[in-house]
């Protein structure tokens, strides 16, 4: 007899629920779940490859240490023996600050990552901290920090609401969403159609989702902040400007006045390759819309420009009035958001308070550049970095320069990976901690519920039994207690207690929190009596916006009531809170920080340089992601492939017919090319997380149509200065035919 249980998907954003199949104590399928009350059933071809995924045999089942050069499976005590050994020699050498922590994608969608990695973090207290945030979101969260004052203060298009959505650098028909969690996108921007709103994309490629659109704008890439600076240009030359309900809480629309003056859509048009007269009219139908968003993703955030462009979608946003109202841009509402409290002034966001040992990049978020991983491993000096965490990441594959942060690890004295699989990163591991597969994990979205276009809670237990190996919390905790100096036997649960009792210390100090001059020993013995993970979400649940507040709110959430929804909890629709989430010292929103300003400096300069060679950009597939996922049967061959799409007519100037040589400042490679009438003519694309060909790894069928790794083309030289992210899309290549 089958059982089924539920199961939120980890594979992207869109967090849909699933219902998935169990047979004899293994996943054996996964649909939608129709009763989700955040996704109603939608699913994609990854999250209906859930037991592949979870079964897979190339998936690591015990932990791997390295013995006389070779990587051999132990039991897990004399693994975390060997982590906690091996870290410590490090430590008592050279110090915690020469540990080099890279944390990768899927500890967003991760209980585990969500909770356990910033206690890991602090613990281990060393500012080399490395993310795939800087080959990702990194702009925009520096653009949020300077305007609101918050970097998490995330606003999502109203996608169930708004009458005109401009999508840019985002194709989310195959990503399924980035930054705006919404379970079926696709289905949603249908509907807007339906209900005679409008679509306009701003892709350099004819995507799937721009061929869903009313209006298509393929720009030159790494052009949308001077597309987005000239649309604010003629909100200003025609008087299109309204701040509607933001009238007061702006600061700095003068500045942006007299900075756009300079960017006429005439000034910019060569630039991105566009006629002045569409960037005119995209910008009179925006200020026309009775309401409007502009989303900007990827492809506006990992270019050169990047906080730039990432700013400017809000300053349209914000310019049109759109901002923080229905069927606009907005900001959700988690359930593990703190209660909110009465507005105050914030301490502000700086960004660049230390800067990197050999480079001098500044740090954004307590991060350096993923782009300057390898150079801080492999420059020898004061504070070089001796050992490596990785958690959840691949940067071999996803960031700039693969073949020298390879050559650089292959060196570190000690190398501890979290990771399920033996890769082209882990390979180099002296300890790998593999975490069981999701279906015996628990599920909570700590991140993307603080991205979700419609608020809601939703829960999923373990849907099978651990079978006596830890879970990823567990893993997690042991590391952190050898930086906490009381070893890898230590009490895992001592890292959730201690964080409960800082936090409701915290919490009942607060006048203003709805937990104020209670007893923290009351409040912990309130608490869920499951494993520590399930303790703190339960603490976050209840002291958050529509939490219990551990019984003052009798109908507020809890976990346990969340356990008692399996299909979730549904929020309602997103609501105006502007005021709640501006954490600026001066209290408003500031529209012209001075860093961004005058980084626009940079900008100017650009719009006269421009070459006429081949720029490379990126592109995801809906059977891909990232590079973790090739190894599976279901989702691997079709047209999902590691190809050079190109035009037909580029292709037939350039004599190409099978295979291209492909140049890049960083290095060059072969690659089969793929013709695409929907690509802009001078513009290539190349996915990523492909080369698989590196010897040591254990993902077979990977292995098997290895593809070749877009990132060695690029150096990581250039990055978008205020975050360190590298610059991914846009990089000038030369093209010929191979042999
Ligand atoms: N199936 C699948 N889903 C995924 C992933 C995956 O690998 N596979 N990855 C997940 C992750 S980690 C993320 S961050 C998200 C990303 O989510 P998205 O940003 O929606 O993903 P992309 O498909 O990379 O879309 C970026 C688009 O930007 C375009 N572009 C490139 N350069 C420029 C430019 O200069 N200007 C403009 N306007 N457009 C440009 C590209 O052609 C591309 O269509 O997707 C997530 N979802
Ligand atoms: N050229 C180019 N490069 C890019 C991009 C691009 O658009 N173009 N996109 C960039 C973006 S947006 C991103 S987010 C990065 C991604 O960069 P990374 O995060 O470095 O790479 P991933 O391929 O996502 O690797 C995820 C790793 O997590 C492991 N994993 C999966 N599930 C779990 C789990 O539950 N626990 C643990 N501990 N590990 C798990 C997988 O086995 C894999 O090793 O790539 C970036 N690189
Ligand atoms: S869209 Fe994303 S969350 Fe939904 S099933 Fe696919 S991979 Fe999973
Ligand atoms: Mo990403």
């Amino acid at each position: 007899m089958s059982d089924t249980a539920l199961r939120i998907c980890p594979f992207c954003e869109a967090t849909c629920g699933l219902t998935l199949t169990i047979d004899d104590g293994r996943v054996t399928g996964a649909r939608g779940d129709l009763d989700d009350v955040f996704s109603h059933g939608f699913i994609c071809p990854k999250g209906a490859s859930f037991a592949e995924l979870d079964n897979d045999p190339d998936r690591l089942s015990a932990p791997l240490v390295r013995r006389d050069g070779v990587l051999t499976e132990v039991g897990w005590d004399e693994a975390f023996a060997a982590a906690a050994e091996g870290l410590q020699r490090v430590i008592t050498e050279h110090g915690g600050a020469s540990v080099g922590l890279y944390l990768g994608n899927p500890n967003a969608h991760t209980v585990a990552g969500g909770l356990y990695t910033p206690v890991l973090v602090k613990a281990v207290g060393t500012r080399q901290v490395y993310s795939a945030s800087t080959l990702d979101q990194m702009p925009k969260h520096v653009a949020l920090g300077l305007m609101f004052g918050s970097p998490v203060a995330f606003t999502v298009p109203d996608l169930d609401r708004t009458d005109y959505l401009v999508v840019i650098g985002a194709n989310p028909l195959v990503s399924n969403g980035s930054l705006a969690t919404a379970a079926d996108f696709p289905g949603k921007l249908r509907a807007l159609r339906k209900r005679g709103g409008r679509l306009v994309v701003i892709d350099p490629a004819r995507t799937r989702t721009a061929a869903l659109a009313d209006r298509h704008l393929a720009p030159r890439p790494g052009t949308d902040a001077a597309l987005l600076l000239a649309v604010v240009h003629v909100l200003f030359d025609e008087d299109l400007v309204d701040l509607k309900h933001l009238a007061g809480h702006v600061n700095g629309v003068e500045e942006v006045a007299a900075l756009a003056a300079d960017f006429s859509p005439d000034v910019v048009a060569d630039h991105c390759g566009l006629p002045a007269e569409d960037i005119r009219t995209l910008a009179r139908e925006i200020a026309a819309a009775p309401s409007a968003a502009v989303y900007g993703r990827i492809g506006t955030s990992t270019v050169e420009f990047g906080t730039l462009g990432s700013w400017l979608v809000d300053v349209v946003n914000i310019l049109t009035g759109n901002l923080d109202r229905p069927g606009g841009a907005m900001f959700p509402l988690s359930p593990i958001a703190p209660a909110p409290r009465p507005p105050k002034p914030g301490r502000g966001f700086a960004i660049g308070r230390w800067r990197s040992r050999v480079s001098g990049y500044p740090e954004a978020l307590s991060e350096f550049p993923a782009a300057a991983f390898a150079e801080e491993i492999d420059t020898p000096g004061d504070g070089q970095i001796k050992a490596v965490i990785t958690i959840a990441g691949n940067p071999v594959l996803s960031a700039p320069d693969g073949d020298r942060l390879d050559k650089a690890l292959a060196g570190v004295e000690f190398m501890l990976s979290v990771d399920p699989y033996l890769n082209e990163t882990t390979r180099h591991a002296d300890v790998i901690l593999p975490p069981p597969p999701p279906s015996r994990s628990a599920h909570f979205d700590l991140a993307l519920n603080a991205l979700a276009v419609r608020n809601n809670a939703r829960y999923s237990p373990p849907a099978l039994p651990l079978d006596g190996r830890p879970d990823e919390a567990e893993i997690l905790s042991r590391i952190a207690l050898v930086f906490y100096g009381v070893g890898v036997e230590g009490d895992p649960a001592l890292v959730d207690e201690q964080v409960i009792a800082a936090t409701l210390a915290k919490e009942t100090a607060d006048p203003q929190s709805p937990v104020a001059g209670r007893a923290v020993d009351e409040l912990v013995a309130m608490l869920t009596a499951g494993p520590g993970y399930e303790r703190r979400l339960d603490m976050m649940l209840r002291l958050g916006a529509y939490g219990d507040a551990f019984g003052t709110r009798p109908d507020g959430l809890t976990l346990a009531k969340l356990k008692d929804a399996p299909h979730g909890v549904d929020l309602g629709p997103l609501r105006p809170r502007l005021a709640e989430v501006l954490r600026t010292p001066t209290g408003r929103v500031e529209l012209a920080p001075h860093q961004l300003i005058d980084d626009a400096a940079r900008l100017r300069d650009a719009l006269g340089a421009r070459s006429d060679g081949f720029v490379l950009i990126g592109r995801r597939h809906l059977r891909s992601n990232n590079s973790w996922m090739h190894n599976l049967p279901a989702l691997a061959g079709g047209s999902n492939r590691c190809t050079l799409q190109i035009h037909p007519d580029d292709a037939a100037d350039l004599g190409l017919t099978d295979t291209a040589v492909v140049k890049g400042p960083g290095g060059e490679l072969l690659a089969p090319i793929e013709l695409a009438p929907g690509m802009r003519r001078g513009v290539v694309s190349l996915p990523h997380g492909w080369g698989h060909d590196r010897d040591g790894t254990g993902q077979r069928l990977a292995a098997g149509q290895p593809g070749v790794n877009v990132n060695q083309l690029n150096d990581g030289g250039v990055l978008d200065p205020l975050s360190g992210t590298a610059v991914l899309n846009g990089i000038p290549v030369d093209i010929a035919p191979a042999g």
